[in-house]
C-alpha cells in the first residue's frame, strides 16, 4: 500500500488531469458546437481570445430611433412589425463564440436620458442609435450624443444611421455633419454605419451583419 502522502499527491495529479481535459473539452466545444447558434459559429476568435467573461454594449439613442428594433433584429434575425416604447431598459444577449455580449438598451423618452450617463462606466463599446429620417430632432440627437461623448473620453463609438431604407432619410455623409461627427478629431474609436432594421431589409441588406461583426472585433481587442 502507497504512503499517504504519495496517495495524496497521485489523487492531486489526478484531479489538475481532470480538470485540464475539462477545460479544454469546454473551450473545444464552445468552439464547434452547433447549439452555440447561427451568431456563435460565424462568429469564432482567432485561437487564444477566447474568453467567457461578458462585454457590455449600451445602445442608446432618442426614442424611436429604432434601438428596441435594432436588438431584436440582432437576437432573432427577423424584424419585428411593432415594438413598444422601451420604459426603462432592455436587454439581448449574444454569444459572439468566445465570449457574451450583453447589448443594454436604456429607454430613450426624455424622462430617461436622465440616467444614460450612469451606465457608461460599465460599458465597452457605447452604441448611439438615430433615425436618420428624423431631421427635425438630429440636433437634439446631437446634443446628448456629444453630452455623453464629455462625460466619456475613452468608449469606442458606432453611431448607426438607422432607417435608411425611409425615402426622406440623410445620407451617412449628412448625418455626418448634422452630428457634428467631424468634431471628434481622432480621440476614439469611431464608426458611422448606415442600417435598416425592417423586413424587406432582411433579404438584402447587410448593415445589421456588419453592426455585428464590428461590435465582435472590437470586444475582442479587449
Ligand atoms: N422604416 C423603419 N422603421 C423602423 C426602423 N427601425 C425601427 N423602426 C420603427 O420605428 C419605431 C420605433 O422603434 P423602436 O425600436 O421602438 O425605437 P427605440 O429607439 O427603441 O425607442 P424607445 O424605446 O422609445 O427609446 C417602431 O415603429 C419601429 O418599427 C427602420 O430601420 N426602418
Ligand atoms: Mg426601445
Amino acid at each position: 500500500m502507497a504512503p499517504p502522502g504519495a496517495l495524496g499527491r497521485l489523487s492531486l495529479a489526478l484531479g489538475a488531469a481532470v480538470a485540464a481535459l475539462g477545460s479544454l473539452l469546454l473551450v473545444a466545444w464552445r468552439a464547434c458546437s452547433p447549439s452555440a447558434g447561427r451568431w456563435g459559429a460565424r462568429w469564432d476568435p482567432p485561437a487564444g481570445q477566447l474568453d467567457f467573461s461578458m462585454r457590455q454594449v449600451l445602445v442608446l439613442g432618442l426614442d424611436g430611433a429604432g434601438k428596441s428594433s435594432v436588438l431584436h433584429y440582432m437576437a432573432s434575425e427577423a424584424a419585428k412589425d411593432r415594438t413598444a416604447p422601451t420604459e426603462g431598459f432592455n436587454s439581448v444577449q449574444l454569444d459572439a463564440g468566445g465570449f457574451q455580449i450583453d447589448l443594454l438598451e436604456l429607454g430613450g423618452s426624455q424622462n430617461l436620458r436622465f440616467y444614460w450617463n450612469q451606465y457608461l462606466s460599465q460599458a465597452h463599446v457605447l452604441v448611439f442609435v438615430v433615425d436618420s429620417a428624423d431631421g427635425p430632432r438630429l440636433p437634439t440627437a446631437c446634443q446628448e450624443l456629444h453630452c455623453l461623448l464629455a462625460e466619456d473620453q475613452r468608449l469606442p463609438l458606432v453611431v448607426l444611421a438607422n432607417k435608411q431604407d425611409k425615402s426622406d432619410a440623410l445620407s451617412v455623409a449628412e448625418l455626418h455633419q448634422e452630428l457634428a461627427l467631424h468634431t471628434l478629431n481622432g480621440q476614439r474609436e469611431f464608426f458611422l454605419l448606415p442600417t435598416s432594421a425592417t423586413h424587406a431589409a432582411l433579404a438584402t441588406a447587410t448593415g445589421i451583419w456588419r453592426v455585428k461583426s464590428l461590435l465582435v472585433e472590437l470586444l475582442s481587442q479587449l
